[in-house]
């Protein structure tokens, strides 16, 4: 077959200029004289979407013909950030494109920030998802990614007088060019009701269960396009609806309006994003999402596999199952639903099936984070999938009973089923029995996974244990982000760290080439003035682009400490209101993050940040030297502008609570340095980046548990550090509150009496530690070149990386390259 490239899959810039022309007349039906902004970008979606489609299409010819094992990552959340870019980046038309609108007398820029970026997903662990899928498709590996396709994604973040106010995310309101509705593939869903056993003529058992609710889900998918090869993987997401027959049953017996109600609540299932991060919400429409996606998926897998000509007994062979937390383990109950109920496999048989097929990712060490479900509420939506449960929980108790010699203790933790006052269902035990590989997310993660939640279930099968740490994709994160940089650097060692971020080793040799610290340098405070402008546009703040960009971006946390941060800017405060001609290193600090809309203290402390601001930025005092920001609505767009502009970048949670961190990861790889605590991914960054390029504070991990178990005294620390007394009695007495002593005092007394995250613990480590960075940043010379190493030394956190070894280690998968008409 000869390739002839036509109107839809050409990428020349002429075939670019006509395209779009074409698509703004036949998909917008407009001609330029009275197009918008919308009709341009959509005709230009719609022109990048054809050439996607091509090689979709050839991806899944090819993925059907030979007999591959595919990758089904589930995920509750995908935080994709804007596709337009990032899909004129992987198709590697980003200039032609640039180049065909220019010559159309219109701007790039100018169309791609008019997408609505996609929020399907809370913080790191969407995000994650949305990295591994584009590293998926960049490496060639067959790979669908299924999840939920919510019709309001996480909520926009405004600030009003210093607080955090909500708004709902209408992402759908100017339609979506880049999914195609497959309204053909649709699963019917059951939900509560109540189930039957019986013996049927051949003496064999059945099960019945007779729902009081049949949702459907509808998949959409989008296509996810890898880094300049044709691979076009799948991201399935499940809309729900009511069933096409719901309707008409009331409708017929004239309870018209109950019929209306049925549709209203099938389609609420998959209506919104819980906005929790790290705190369990057990309510039951959560459940029900859970559960609609997971049934959708395995359904669709199952089909998929059987259309293949193979036998049900030999799913595994086909799917490798990756559960992103424990959101979908919902699915290790399913698959025993559908093989022994539907499929008719014996119990031992379809137990074997499910514990090839599943593994599963932990991503957080926080109790509170751990899912558990009342069993009452869970027998009230899946009552079939409670006695399966109950069912594999015998099984595996009666075995583990025998190798931890009656230990109760160690039966009562390994158990899925907790006991007490109320029975309940710990879905991070129903993971571990039912998959075949369990990782952590980075290493010090995986050890302390191993020592604590799961310490159990390592003893009992040490094998299934393994370490990945979290990656991000240079694509986005570099290329599309900052093409200056990316430009800078490839001008030196080519383009290949694009794909083997490895590669940028190859900087070090520049680190001491004068030219290129002067570029380095340039390139820098270009991007800072940048967000300088942006951060005056939305909050009227004037920065100073020469100042140290310290910056703190992430879901606001306690455990993340941003409070901790903050009484940094005080105590730099209060040593230029004690001596005004201090000498103090300008410092712009920059905060970005949501809270979870029903976490308190959360929302006290970007009310106390933005408090703190207030007084800070126009003190005359100050002259300048001091500024804190807080930008609103911090998500993949504005991520994208601010990471570039970083110098410094703040990773200060708690030693052992922040199980990896993937900021750390962007910030770093555009330059900044890290001033940072030993947890998470942290640990390897300094190993990587070299201890003499991290700025490291605070205590350890185990310094940490050992200080608690000692008996921690928080108010110890007040009384005797005046600076931080000083900084707490201020925010109490309503210093930055126009005098109002009560705002913070919830803050202040979980700070006294309580602090569980050791804020006062560290206080003084940091802002010593934070005196170096200031020193540091004095001979810029100097920091240009620990920024250029440290750039250097970042090749392990490519999402590429982690990806190879989830391949290679856990599902065993190889890569199948895709031609197009081949
Ligand atoms: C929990 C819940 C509870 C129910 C409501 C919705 C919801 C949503 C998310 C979560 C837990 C999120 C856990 C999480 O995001 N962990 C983060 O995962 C990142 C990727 O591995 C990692 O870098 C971060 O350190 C970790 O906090």
């Amino acid at each position: 077959n000869v390739l002839v490239e036509d109107a839809r899959t050409g990428l020349d810039v002429e075939t670019l200029k006509k395209a779009i022309l074409n698509n703004l007349f036949y998909v917008q039906g407009k001609y330029p004289e009275i197009a918008t902004r919308n009709d341009y970008y959509m005709a230009l979606a719609y022109t990048v979407r054809d050439r996607l489609l091509q090689r979709w299409v050839a991806s899944v010819k090819q993925y059907l013909e030979g007999k591959h094992r595919i990758v089904s990552y589930l995920s509750a959340e995908y935080l994709l950030g804007p596709h337009l870019g990032n899909n004129l980046v992987n198709l590697g038309i980003y200039k032609e494109a640039e180049q065909a609108l220019h010559e159309m007398g219109l701007n790039l820029d100018w169309l791609i920030e008019k997408e609505i970026e996609p929020g399907l997903g809370n913080g790191g662990l969407g995000r994650l998802a949305a990295c591994y899928m584009d590293s998926l498709a960049t490496l060639e590996v067959p790979a669908i990614g299924y999840g939920i396709r919510y019709q309001f994604g996480i909520f926009e973040q405004d600030i009003r007088d210093g607080w955090q106010v909500e708004d709902t995310d209408n992402w759908l309101r100017r339609g979506n060019p880049w999914e195609i509705a497959r309204r053909e593939i649709s699963y019917d869903i059951k939900l509560g009701g109540y189930v039957q056993h019986y013996m049927d003529r051949d003496g064999k058992f059945r099960t019945i269960w007779t729902p009081d609710l049949i949702v459907k889900g509808v998949a959409y998918d989008t296509p996810i396009v890898g880094y300049k090869v044709n691979t076009t993987n799948t991201l399935r997401l499940w809309k729900s609806e009511a069933p096409n027959s719901f309707d008409f049953q009331s409708f017929n017996s004239g309870d018209y309006s109950n019929a209306v109600n049925q549709k209203i609540i099938c389609e609420n299932i998959s209506k919104v994003l819980y906005p929790n991060d790290e705190t369990r919400s057990g309510k039951v429409l959560r459940l029900q999402q859970q559960y609609f996606f997971v049934s959708c998926s395995l359904q669709d897998m199952i089909g998929i596999h059987l259309r293949q000509g193979e036998r049900i007994e030999d799913f595994q062979t086909t799917f490798a199952v990756q559960l992103n937390d424990t959101h979908p383990a919902v699915a290790i109950a399913e698959m025993m639903r559908l093989l022994v109920d539907e499929y008719d496999l014996e119990w031992v048989d379809a137990w074997r099936v499910t514990t090839r097929t599943f593994a599963y990712t932990n991503h957080t060490l926080l109790p509170e984070a751990l899912e558990k479900w009342d069993m009452e509420l869970f027998a009230s939506v899946l009552p079939r999938h409670l006695e399966i449960i109950q069912e594999i929980n015998r099984r595996f108790l009666d075995e583990v009973t025998v190798r931890v010699y009656g230990d109760q203790e160690k039966i009562s933790s390994l158990s899925i089923i907790g006991e007490g006052p109320r029975r309940y269902i710990k879905m991070a035990n129903l993971a571990c029995a039912g998959s075949f590989a369990i990782n952590g997310v980075a290493a010090l993660h995986t050890e302390l996974l191993k020592q604590t939640v799961l310490k159990d279930w390592y003893a009992l099968s040490p094998e299934k244990f393994s370490n990945k740490t979290n990656g991000v994709t240079p694509r986005r994160w570099m290329v599309l982000s900052n093409p200056k940089l990316t430009e800078l650097i490839s001008s030196k060692i080519g383009e290949n760290w694009i794909k083997h971020l490895d590669e940028l080793k190859n900087l070090e040799k520049f680190a001491d080439d004068p030219e290129f610290l002067q570029q380095w340098m340039d390139v820098k405070l270009e991007m800072k003035t940048q967000l300088a402008q942006r951060i005056v546009n939305r909050t009227n703040i004037k920065v100073d682009p020469e100042s140290i960009f310290d910056i703190q971006v992430k879901r606001i946390h306690e455990y993340k400490r941003q409070h901790l941060n903050i009484l940094h800017v005080i105590t730099l405060y209060n040593r230029i209101k004690q001596n005004p001609e201090a000498e103090i290193v300008p410092r712009t600090f920059v905060f970005a993050g949501k809270a979870a809309p029903g976490y308190k203290q959360a929302k006290l402390i970007i009310k106390l940040i933005n408090s703190v601001g207030e007084i800070v930025n126009k003190d005359p005092d100050v002259k300048g030297r001091l500024k804190v920001v807080f930008y609103p609505n911090y998500n993949v767009t504005n991520a994208q502008k601010i990471y570039p502009a970083a110098d410094l970048s703040e990773q200060i949670s708690t030693a052992g609570k922040e199980a990896s961190g993937t900021g750390n990861m962007k910030l770093s790889l555009n330059g900044a340095l890290t001033i940072g605590t030993l947890d998470g991914a942290n640990v390897e960054i300094r190993e990587c980046v070299g201890e003499e390029n991290f700025f490291l504070f605070g205590l350890t991990a185990e310094e940490v548990e050992n200080t608690k178990s000692d008996g921690y005294n928080p108010f110890h620390f007040y009384e005797n550090n005046p600076n931080l007394k000083l900084a707490l009695d201020q925010i109490s007495n309503g210093y930055f509150s126009h005098l109002d002593d009560t705002i913070f005092k919830d803050l202040i007394n979980s700070l006294l009496y309580d602090d569980q995250f050791m804020v006062l613990a560290d206080y003084q480590s940091y802002v010593d530690c934070q005196d170096q960075v200031a020193e540091a940043f004095k001979d810029k010379v100097k920091w240009a070149r620990m920024s250029i190493l440290n750039v250097a030394r970042m090749g392990k956190f490519s999402s590429d990386r982690s990806i190879r070894e989830y391949c290679d280690e856990i599902w065993k998968v190889k890569s199948v390259p895709v031609t197009l008409n081949g």
